[in-house]
């Protein structure tokens, strides 16, 4: 038997893709989006690896999940996935959700609010394919701290929080090239390994499943700064990371780099740029990240229940 119950809409954000299932998903219930992404990840997790991992999806593919708000004025709620597991938010994802939201007609041009597990965050929609995030409150947790990598030596760099943890190295000595992508990702896993094996986390002990390492951009008039994010898992972000630069915006503001409303360009390593601000509101950073999406595919999701690999190659 085949069925056809599911609708994605792709689209990319700065060359990373987000797949957006918009009709036929899984029913999680009407809790909040942190609520639901238990139910989905208990559930229905096989939903989630169907669709991103190969043979349908790539260990490069982001999915999100449309769903209904709590709040019936907010615009929708989103769940977002990957090949591994489940993110608490995604700057790219949710650009490229309101650039599909647009394209199905269920958003004007302007502001929308988007509930996310880690809370609200607004989108303003510039254009059909260009939008800002206002993302959740960012910050450092803790600045140069020095880890021993295996077949590396010390590395020492910040944890931050944009939405989901990073860790931030400005002075690694590698190549920053998109020729160089492979040794980046082995350099950032074996990083991400240390991190972990040494207990060295985000709050409350949560992983630190990000890493972020900074070079110069290819040319200042672009950006300021370049960076390669390993993502969970072994996939590099084609973006520059909605939440990554929320991170370093956060960084930069704790010292003293960046001033409420001063504009940072941060570029991808394959050169797309995300522009980033803050607004400092009762001690707390309000990153404001602005990209551009475009929607490239709507399909239907064909599941053959005799298909062997029908969930995905885990
Ligand atoms: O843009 O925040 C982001 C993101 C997280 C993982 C992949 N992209």
């Amino acid at each position: 038997m085949i069925s056809d119950r599911m609708t994605i809409i792709d689209s990319h954000t700065g060359g990373e893709p987000t797949r957006t299932i918009v009709d036929g998903g899984p029913n999680l219930g009407s809790g909040s989006m942190a609520d639901r992404l238990e139910a989905f990840q208990q559930k229905f997790d096989h939903i989630r690896s169907s669709l991103v991992n190969e043979p349908r999806g790539s260990d490069v593919m982001v999915g999100a999940l449309l769903c209904e708000p709590v709040n019936s004025e907010n615009a929708a709620g989103v769940i977002f996935f990957n090949n591994v597991g489940y993110l608490g938010m995604c700057g790219h994802g949710t650009i490229g959700l309101a650039v599909t939201l647009y394209y199905m007609g269920k958003i004007d041009l302007g502001r929308h609010t988007i509930e996310t597990p880690v809370g609200e965050v607004e989108v303003e929609l510039h254009s059909p394919n260009k939008a800002s995030i206002r993302n959740v409150a960012s910050y450092r947790l803790t600045k140069n701290i020095t880890v021993e990598v295996e077949g590396i030596g010390s590395v020492t760099g910040d944890i931050a929080w944009g939405g989901n943890w990073f860790f931030l190295v400005q002075g690694h000595g590698q190549t920053m090239s998109v020729d160089n992508v492979s040794q980046l990702t082995r350099y950032s896993e074996s990083l991400r390994n240390a991190l972990e094996s040494q207990g060295i986390t985000g709050k409350n002990g949560q992983l630190i499943d990000h890493i972020e390492l900074f070079g110069p951009p290819t040319s200042t008039e672009v950006a300021d700064s370049q960076s390669f994010v390993l993502c969970p898992g072994s996939a590099y972000d084609r973006s520059p990371c909605g939440t990554g630069t929320s991170a370093k915006l956060a960084c930069l503001v704790a010292d003293g780099k960046l001033q409420e409303g001063q504009i940072w360009r941060q570029q991808s390593i394959i050169g797309s740029v995300f522009e980033g601000s803050v607004a400092i509101q009762q001690d707390q950073i309000i990153p404001t990240i602005t990209g551009e999406a475009y929607v490239n595919l709507k399909a239907q999701v064909l599941t053959d229940s005799t298909d062997p690999f029908k969930f995905g190659i885990k």
